[in-house]
């Protein structure tokens, strides 16, 4: 029974702070989207672990916890071989903790400071009064604990605070009540995770006929394996005779000397806190963001609440328009200018460019355009499409995430239609404003007309001296048809030619220069997607990723 404490595994210190350091990291991941009250425990543990470590790993803190009566006190005298902590016979006695440090106080200090026992409270046993009897329990400091089932509220209070902060837990019971309730459900089975360092004395043995006691620890052990601690150190006392607690007192030395209980409670600690955290995260996420095809439906219902169609439209009668201002028969181009241009109706780039109207942007940064705004099925369709992005992207996830997922695509919604319009403004149409070959027809179009007005000129002339009885000057012949009437016909049907072989051309690239803005106006709007609704979704995404990993560090999953 010597080595009743010593059947748990090793924990290595390195490996305890590179676990609490991953139940930090899961906190840090999963600020603000899970909630407060599920991370309570995880905070507790990393600030109390932090604590603990850092006070003293010399130190052994054990705590005699039990019922009133059962002589926790009575044992505490027992261990430290003085009367230290009164032992009553009205009950309950101990009101309030009471510690016993083996070797120097100084070092325990702190540690009793932060375990908050009084300091009128705190004895010392030093091995210098009794040679080196002690010495083997140096490191020790028992803590005597008022009862638990005590009809003084605060007596309860004070064990739980306690309890969370210990190293190893003595839990004394008396052959009267060691089947009570109270002590199994509300105490022993919350331990199931601290066999390591947990203890349970029978004490009082002395009160039971002696062939008892073997019966008695039976039916003892098989109700601490239901209450889930198969397995640890179970041992009779006898507290008010000096060697009735003999083993017990060498099971505390094994452990002081092994200085393990502080890190296998600490150990426990985290397997209770993962353990406890593990519905929250689940499957591995499908990817950091939402897929294609998320991503196309949100596009497109962007480009429908940007009225990009609208726009695209517009670039197309742009285009036409200004090639027929340019290209068409001189003589109706400039009532073909009086026509707005259809882009500026839209108050977007007109003629000059998308850089022609940035001062206007600038200094107008909101609703920049008169693009009409979108419809109401065009806003349902966004938020449906949003909702479906978050669908795609966090449905599966377990527990409060989908919901946060949600509500990271839609925390920047009200920012949208602003940032569309922008990115609509911002997007150089490139519609052209005098291309050589337009300039070239126009030129030819002045051309032909210019000869068919010599021609009508030539052929009017030619009447009026005749019609005032002049000589006629010759008119040039080729072949039978005279030159002047050449003219004016050659002229006017080059005219009609020229302008119906440029009208398919002008047509075919409209459509062309209405396809390239329409491209550079959805990589526009899924801009604004991406940093609206796709990057805070795969922030929450990264969150998940980063918790789930986390957490399985924390469990000591390599
Ligand atoms: N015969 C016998 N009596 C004991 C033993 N241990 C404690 N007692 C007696 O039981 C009574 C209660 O002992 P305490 O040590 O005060 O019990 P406690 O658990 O500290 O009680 P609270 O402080 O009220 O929680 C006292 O009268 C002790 O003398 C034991 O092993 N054998
Ligand atoms: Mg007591």
């Amino acid at each position: 029974m010597r080595d009743a404490l010593r059947g748990g595994q090793r924990v290595d210190p390195d490996d305890l702070i590179t676990r609490l350091d991953a139940v930090r990291r899961f906190l840090t991941a999963v600020d603000g989207y899970l909630p407060d009250e599920r991370l309570v425990p995880a905070h507790t543990l990393v600030e109390r672990a932090g604590t603990r470590l850092a006070l003293s790993r010399d130190h052994t803190v054990v705590a005699l916890a039990g019922a009133t009566g059962s002589g926790k006190s009575s044992l505490f005298n027992a261990l430290a071989r003085l009367d230290l902590s009164p032992v009553g016979v009205r009950r309950p006695t101990t009101g309030v903790a009471h510690a016993c440090v083996w070797g120097p106080l100084d070092g325990a200090t702190r540690l009793l400071d932060w375990i908050g026992v009084l300091p009128r409270h705190r004895f010392i046993r030093e091995s210098a009064l009794d040679g080196d009897d002690e010495s083997a329990l140096h490191g020790l400091v028992l803590l005597d604990l008022p009862d638990f089932d005590s009809v003084q509220h605060a007596h309860r209070l004070e064990v739980d605070r306690l309890l969370g902060l210990v190293d190893l837990v003595i839990w004394v019971v008396d052959p009267q009540k060691y089947a009570d309730r109270l002590v199994h459900t509300a105490y022993l089975r919350e331990f199931h995770r601290h066999r390591d360092v947990t203890l349970v004395v029978l004490n009082q043995a002395d009160r039971l006929p002696p062939a008892e006691v073997p019966r008695v620890l039976d039916d003892l052990r098989r109700l601490l394996d239901a209450d889930g601690l198969t397995g640890v150190p179970l041992l009779a006392t006898t507290a008010v005779d000096p060697s009735g607690s003999t083993e017990l007192r060498a099971s505390l030395e094994s452990t002081v000397a092994e200085r393990q209980a502080s890190l296998r409670r600490l150990a426990g600690d985290v397997d209770t806190v993962v353990e406890r955290l593990a519905d929250l995260v689940g499957p591995e996420p499908a990817g950091t963001g939402p897929d294609a095809a998320g991503s196309r439906v949100l596009t497109d219902a962007l480009a429908g609440a940007a009225g990009v169609p609208a726009v695209t439209t517009a670039v197309e009668a742009a285009y036409r328009h200004r090639a027929a201002s340019a290209t068409g028969w001189p003589l109706v181009r400039g009532w073909r200018r009086l026509r707005p241009d259809p882009l500026r109706r839209l108050h977007l780039p007109g003629p000059g460019g998308a850089g022609g109207s940035a001062d206007e942007l600038s200094a107008k940064p909101v609703a920049a355009t008169s693009v009409p705004d979108p419809t109401a099925a065009q806003r349902s369709a966004l938020g449906l499409a949003v909702r479906a992005v978050a669908e795609r992207a966090g449905g599966d996830l377990p527990g409060p995430w989908p919901a946060a997922v949600t509500g990271a695509a839609r925390s920047r919604l009200g920012d949208v239609p602003d940032a569309l319009d922008r990115a609509v403004a911002g997007t150089d149409l490139d519609v052209p404003e005098r291309p050589l070959w337009w300039r070239l027809v126009g030129a030819l179009q002045w051309l032909v007309t210019l000869t068919a007005v010599a021609g009508l000129a030539w052929l009017v002339l030619g009447y009026a001296l005749r019609a005032l009885g002049l000589p006629d000057p010759d008119e040039p012949m080729v072949g039978e048809v005279p030159l002047p009437t050449l003219l004016l016909l050659g002229g006017l049907l080059a005219g009609l030619l020229v302008a119906a072989v440029t009208r398919p051309v002008v047509r075919w690239a409209a459509r062309r220069t209405r396809l390239r803005a329409e491209r550079r106006l959805t990589a526009a709007v899924a801009g604004v997607g991406e940093e609206h609704v796709l990057t805070p979704v795969h922030a929450v995404l990264t969150s998940y990723a980063d918790a789930r990993d986390a957490l399985r560090v924390a469990a000591g999953k390599k």
